[in-house]
């Protein structure tokens, strides 16, 4: 029994070498072509849309944590099976090693944008557990005259599966020492693996010319006088992150370069300087996802710096029949974006600073597409590399091929952000604010509030940002003491109101009306 329980653990320990190993070849070489990372990049794209939504619900930003954690749960489960099975014979154990490995070399393999050496963490994978495990049951000394349960005899290095073996003291510290080596050597692996993923991730400093088309500066929002409330301004390191990456795409800004292409005149190619070299805008724009649900946290204001799409489109000379804006990123994902809404006058662009710094790495460096009224899954493709004109009869992006729209204008929305859902707050005064957008619809003409069912009251609106960004809101409260429900919706510069129809974020995005229960001491 006990025995059995060394040869799992055998299992468990080689392939964590293993994969240790594979994580820090791959960070030397394409951190996607990471044999964890692979198998768990692939379980996204598989993930049937509704799960996603599921995982997206219940676990937020850390679905990602959550998916590679239970990626390595069955990896690893299925190890501890490989090393009952090297108990048996060692050749079976390794066996399951071997097929384990191959799975994740398939899909680093079958990445849209995988290369040949992609297949290298794999091998440096399989090779370094077969080994460990191989060098684990070796240390297992042969018991002469136990009764084997099995046909072990005939398989060298495995031929020790009785407790006998491990109650002489020798081999079991034999045992020990071989494993303790290593798990150190795992540890180092995946420490060195992460120091040089940390070093090869670092942007260095940008000097970005200014703005040829500047934004007016941002008026100091409510932040100070409503406490609680979201800031005017999202900085970089709170902004929301939505993708379908394990990790974050390491590009490099000097080969880097975006192509046009498809149904143009002219094929063209930029590189991040003739970008910095054109005309650049700057605007306040509020970004969103198509799977916030109402009141949810997936959303954000930042000012953006970038190049016209429209004008690089008409460098390129684009042909009659385009319907879509097709755009690639490093890895081959892709995003499909309406031709006649981002070229109808509103400020689409490349980006290529957010808040006056280099993209973040999570958020798409060097570059990425941004445009306001359209839901980041039909619009803000990061790390993008290529934009090519065609059709919707042609071509089908990443999420059009799970079902979800190819139309999706941001609704319009506003969340209550103090008190918080369920806050247990003292009587007396005190403010309900939040947040609220509408963009493209002559932006946020309104917010009202209702308290316990009563009317809607108008709330004070904070400054603007303009039409494409959103705008904080507040009502002072006089809370009185017992249950309170608290609802907010808000009205555009049309008149049209926060519809209160509930729909789910698929395939379009969510609407209804937030209400939130507080309650008051
Ligand atoms: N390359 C790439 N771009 C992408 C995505 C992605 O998965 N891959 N996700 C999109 C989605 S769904 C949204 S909502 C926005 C989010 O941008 P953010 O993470 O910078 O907030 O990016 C969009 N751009
Ligand atoms: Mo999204």
């Amino acid at each position: 029994m006990r025995s059995r329980l060394m040869y799992a653990l055998f299992g468990v320990l080689a392939t964590l070498v293993g994969v240790a190993a594979g994580h820090l070849v791959a960070a030397l070489l394409n951190p996607a072509s990471s044999p964890v990372l692979a198998v768990g990049s692939q379980v996204i794209d598989l993930t049937p849309t509704d799960l996603k939504e599921w995982a997206i619900r219940h676990f937020g930003s850390n679905d990602k944590r959550v998916l590679i954690g239970s990626v390595m749960g069955g990896v690893l489960m299925l190890a501890g099976v490989a090393g009952l099975l090297a108990r048996r014979r060692f050749v079976y154990g390794a066996g399951l090693q071997v097929l384990l490995v191959g799975v994740a070399a398939f899909t680093a393999l079958h990445r849209p944008a995988a290369e040949g050496v992609d297949v290298v963490p794999s091998l440096a994978a399989v090779v370094t557990g077969v080994g460990a495990l191989w060098l684990l049951v070796r240390r297992v000394p042969a018991v002469r005259g136990a009764q084997p349960d099995d046909d072990s005899a005939a398989a060298p290095g495995a031929r020790g599966s009785g407790d006998a073996a491990l109650s002489s003291g020798h081999s079991r510290r034999g045992v020990l020492i071989t494993a303790g080596v290593l798990a150190a050597a795992a540890a180092v692996m995946g420490g060195a693996g992460r120091l040089i993923g940390q070093a090869r991730a670092k942007i260095s400093d940008i000097a970005f010319p200014a703005a040829a088309d500047a934004a007016p500066a941002l008026p100091a929002g409510l932040d100070r006088q409503v406490p609680g409330i979201t800031p005017f301004r999202t900085s970089n390191a709170d902004f929301y992150r939505v993708d379908t990456r394990l990790d974050v795409p390491v590009v490099d800004i000097d080969s880097w370069s975006l192509t046009i292409d498809g149904m143009v005149d002219k094929k063209l190619s930029f590189s991040f300087q003739d970008l910095l070299d054109m005309p650049l805008i700057e605007r306040d724009i509020t970004l969103t996802c198509v799977s916030n649900s109402v009141g949810g946290p997936y959303v954000g204001g930042a000012r953006w710096l970038g190049v016209r799409l429209t004008d690089l489109l008409e460098q390129a000379g684009v042909q009659d029949g385009v319907d879509q804006i097709f755009s690639t990123d490093v890895d081959g994902m892709t995003i499909g974006t309406p031709y006649d809404l981002a070229t109808d006058g509103r400020d689409a662009m490349i980006v290529v600073a957010m808040n006056g710094e280099p993209l973040p790495r999570e958020h798409g460096y060097p570059v990425r597409m941004v445009v306001p009224g359209l839901y980041g899954f039909i619009s803000a493709c990061k790390w993008i590399e290529k934009i090519t004109l065609t059709t919707y009869a042609d071509q089908d992006s990443y999420w059009t091929k799970r079902e979800w729209a190819t139309d999706a204008p941001i609704k319009i929305s506003s969340r209550i952000d103090t008190p918080k859902v369920l806050e247990k707050i003292p009587s007396g005064d005190t403010f309900i604010g939040g947040v609220a957008w509408a963009q493209q619809n002559g932006g946020v003409a309104k917010v009202q509030v209702r308290i316990d069912g009563e009317a809607w009251q108008d709330a004070q609106l904070g400054p603007s940002g303009g039409n494409d960004y959103w705008r904080q809101w507040f009502i002072p409260w006089k809370a009185t003491s017992g249950s309170h429900t608290l609802a907010c919706r808000v009205v555009d510069g049309a008149g049209q109101v926060q519809t209160d129809v509930r729909a789910d974020p698929f395939p379009s995005g969510s609407s209804g009306v937030q209400s939130l229960v507080v309650t008051v001491a």
